[in-house]
């Protein structure tokens, strides 16, 4: 009695009025062509932790929703050019990755996937819809590449043509019969290998098109707790406080396009390059009141202040000296103090040295002790 045809249309021609970039149909059945490669990335211990660990549940849609007939597939751009420096000082600031400019995107993005959902309940009263963005079992990416969205890239990034990879990405699974769309765009990644030389980790597993997520230097910006001294140094180096762009920036698909149009997400400069000095004594009502709609405030206020401080102290300026020392001496948490006594053993002085000696008696964390006597012996 319904004409699907008709309706994937005005689905279609619905999801081009609420900013939704591209969308694409495929039907509900496994994703059995990414089951070996779930399977092996799991087995090889490449897993970041953050996944979904159920592999059935990762593949088979209809255990997430009984009856699911179809999945529709979206994806929404988001800017990669740098905002401007409103003047030209010199303080020293870090970055947040690309993905956590402007509103939080699984935000944005439900939203809009509510609104398509509400539109397809006005056609078809008695459909049956999931809406999943990021947190949901499926694999965003596999769910975009069979919809026709794009390719995997060698970096595991999907790519669109239009858009590059500068895109989050979201799905509906509903018990609607709507027709797959035939057409897989096709990898045109070829002999391009910007993205495995640029990467500072070695985490892209060249002939698998996905990445070691324990190499992951956007993993590490996230992970809470303590870092070995080489992951700290690489947090330092790229200056990133959450999450990481290199080996995007480098694509060939994302040079010249930023894709600005949602002011959702559009960054304003003091937040996504914010000063270091400013996150590291954030209390926590400024936090939320500053960083809370981001995405990047998802690890919370801890996190973002351990990589800012590592970041400082690969700076090495004196004048932060003091701040290092205040906090090594009266932070509560441990990881801080850690963070702090590798930022002070960066600095070659006497009186970083001095400072991280008077703390070594006093200091009751096992794991803190460890990492002043170590900036102590370098
Ligand atoms: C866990 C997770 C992470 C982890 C691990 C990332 C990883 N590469 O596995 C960490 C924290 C490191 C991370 C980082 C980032 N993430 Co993340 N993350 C996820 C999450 C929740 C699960 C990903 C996962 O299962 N990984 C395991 C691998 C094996 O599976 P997969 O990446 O989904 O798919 C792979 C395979 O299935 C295979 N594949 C899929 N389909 C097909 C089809 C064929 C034919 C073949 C051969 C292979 C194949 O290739 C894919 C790439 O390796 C998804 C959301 C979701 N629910 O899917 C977002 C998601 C992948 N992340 C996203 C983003 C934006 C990022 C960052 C760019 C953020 C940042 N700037 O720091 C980085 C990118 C790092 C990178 N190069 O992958 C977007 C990616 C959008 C896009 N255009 O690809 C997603 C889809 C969120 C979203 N809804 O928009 N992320």
């Amino acid at each position: 009695m319904y004409d699907w045809q008709q309706i994937k249309k005005q689905i279609i021609e619905h999801s081009q009025t609420i900013g939704i970039d591209k969308i694409g149909f495929t039907s509900g059945e496994p994703f059995l062509e990414i089951e070996v490669i779930l399977r092996e990335h799991q087995e090889k211990g490449y897993s970041s932790g953050f996944e979904e660990s159920n592999i059935d549940l990762r593949i088979n849609p209809s255990l997430s929703m009984s009856g699911v007939c179809s999945i529709i597939s979206v994806a929404v751009a988001y800017p990669s050019l740098e905002p401007r420096p409103l003047s030209a000082e010199q303080e020293t600031r870090g970055k947040l990755c690309r993905a956590s400019w402007g509103q939080d995107y699984h935000k944005v993005l439900e939203e809009k996937l509510s609104n398509l959902d509400r539109f397809i309940k006005l056609l078809v009263p008695k459909a049956k819809t999931l809406i999943m963005v990021d947190k949901g079992p499926l694999s965003d990416r596999a769910v975009a590449v069979r919809a026709g969205l794009g390719w995997i890239g060698k970096n595991g990034s999907l790519i669109t043509e239009e858009f590059g990879s500068f895109v989050y990405l979201g799905e509906i699974l509903t018990n609607l019969p709507l027709e797959p769309d035939g057409q897989k765009a096709s990898n045109l990644c070829g002999g391009c290998n910007e993205c495995l030389n640029a990467c500072p980790m070695q985490a892209i597993l060249e002939d698998k098109a996905t990445i070691n997520c324990q190499k992951c230097l956007a993993f590490y910006t996230l992970t809470k707790g303590h870092l070995e001294d080489t992951l700290k140094e690489k947090i330092a180096e790229q200056k990133y406080l959450y999450g990481c762009d290199i080996c995007q920036l480098v694509c060939p698909f994302n040079k010249d396009k930023n894709n600005d149009w949602h002011r959702e997400f559009r960054p304003e400069y003091e937040l996504v390059n914010p000063v270091l000095e400013k996150v590291i004594k954030l209390s926590n009502r400024k936090f939320k009141d500053t960083f809370g709609h981001m995405s990047g405030s998802w690890r919370g206020k801890k996190n973002l202040q351990r990589n800012a401080i590592l970041i400082l102290g690969r700076t090495k300026g004196a004048e932060n000296i003091q701040l290092l020392a205040d906090l090594l001496e009266h932070d509560l948490r441990p990881e801080i103090r850690a963070a702090v006594a590798w930022s002070l053993g960066q600095y070659d002085l006497a009186v970083t040295q001095n400072i991280l000696k008077e703390r070594l008696p006093k200091e009751k964390d096992v794991r803190v002790l460890q990492d002043i006597k170590r900036a102590i012996k370098n």
